[in-house]
């Protein structure tokens, strides 16, 4: 309901004098980035295709809807984190109203990344569908809508927010984030384009300033700090929960690089393209650390080519080395770590907003 709410105040924004068609591209844009696809089918057309199915392909077409979706972990965090620092008592309509126009913001700044990263990185797929850039009649018309995107976070906020004490700080801090995503953008792209493809430079520690930046602010930050300033809390008083979270959002990017290439692309919504793009990604760094001077050859050879034959010898090498496992034990210690920073903060509240959060992630498959 909330989605729908902000995106006809979109349509109607009285700075446009919109026509019939930039309304009707608005609105199907949004559909397919914001909400992801199918999902945004109205109830009455979801049921009338049902009606034409039989059982089989019934249960099939449900799982394409659910498969297309987002996952809306990153605004949901926002009502769920809002609620548990209101120690469970319930919300007025109006605080869950704005909750979730917040939680809808992060969704509307994530749609604004991937539509851009997928033209970046040459990706197929996403959310089970092709990426927006791909579409007939979109190509780099879609540049331009992620710029749309980023402007409507800033139009919701004006909407809806501009009377609240917090109004600054909630400005400030989606212009801190986006900074810093686009900063972390910047050295992933650098990284991996920088003159001659040369794995020597690759390590852990270039894959953590990559990943901090890139994904965690705006993945497990954003959504926390949204509900501390609505609870009328300070920011600066939390920066212990803020490591917590950028580490966190480290664990999120691993499992992010690892379903890259293990996961199935049906299940995950996405085809994997780190090995293609030649990125600095988790299990390339972990490659480097355990092959053998003739498997470190097979890699240097074969990472960062496109041929299917170049991305199958890279994969068979991974498997050989059995990175699968050096991830389980990765993902163990994530979470035997995080777990303790989360039970040494003073705050029962704090606390439940952070093991909510990792419960959310961990041994993710999507
Ligand atoms: C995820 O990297 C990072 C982003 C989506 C941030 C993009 C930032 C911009 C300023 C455009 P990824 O490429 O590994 O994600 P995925 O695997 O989902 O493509
Ligand atoms: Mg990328
Ligand atoms: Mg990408
Ligand atoms: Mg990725």
């Amino acid at each position: 309901d909330v989605y729908s709410t902000l995106k006809s105040d979109l349509l109607q924004d009285p700075s446009f004098e919109f026509t019939h068609e930039s309304r009707q591209w608005l609105e199907r844009m949004l559909d397919y980035n914001v909400r992801g696809g199918e999902r945004s089918l109205s109830l009455s057309d979801i049921s009338s295709k049902l009606n034409q199915l039989t059982s089989n392909t019934c249960v099939l077409f449900c799982s394409v809807l659910f498969c297309s979706a987002g996952k809306l972990n990153r605004g949901l965090s926002v009502v769920d984190s809002y609620k548990l620092l209101k120690q469970g008592k319930e919300l007025t309509d109006k605080e869950t109203f704005l909750a979730c126009a917040l939680g809808w913001c992060i969704e509307w700044l994530q749609a604004y990344f991937l539509v851009l990263d997928d033209i970046m990185d040459n990706s197929v797929t996403r959310r089970g569908q092709p990426c927006w850039f791909r579409q007939p009649k979109v190509g780099m018309i879609a540049i331009n809508d992620g710029i749309l995107l980023r402007n409507h976070i800033h139009r919701i906020l004006k909407k809806h927010f501009k009377g609240m004490p917090y109004y600054v700080d909630l400005v400030d801090l989606f212009n801190e984030v986006e900074f810093q995503t686009a900063c972390g953008q910047m050295i992933d792209l650098i990284t991996t384009f920088d003159g001659e493809k040369d794995l020597s430079k690759y390590s852990l520690q270039i894959h953590r300033r990559i990943v901090q930046y890139k994904t965690a602010y705006y993945s497990f930050y954003l959504p926390v700090a949204c509900a501390l300033l609505m609870a009328g809390e300070n920011l600066e008083s939390h920066t212990g929960v803020k490591d917590v979270l950028i580490d966190m959002g480290i664990y999120f990017q691993v499992q992010d690089d690892y379903l890259d290439c293990f996961a199935d692309p049906e299940t995950l919504g996405k085809i994997g393209t780190d090995i293609e793009d030649f990125k600095c990604s988790w299990l390339v760094v972990k490659a480097l650390e355990r092959c053998s001077e003739e498997q470190t050859k097979i890699l240097y050879e074969n990472y960062g080519k496109s041929e299917p034959s170049n991305v199958a010898k890279v994969k068979a090498l991974y498997k050989e080395i059995d990175l699968e496992a050096v991830f389980m034990e990765y993902e163990r210690e994530s979470y035997e770590k995080l777990t303790k920073l989360i039970e040494a903060h003073q705050s029962k509240e704090i606390q439940a907003v952070l093991k909510s959060f990792l419960a959310k992630i961990y041994k993710r498959q999507k």
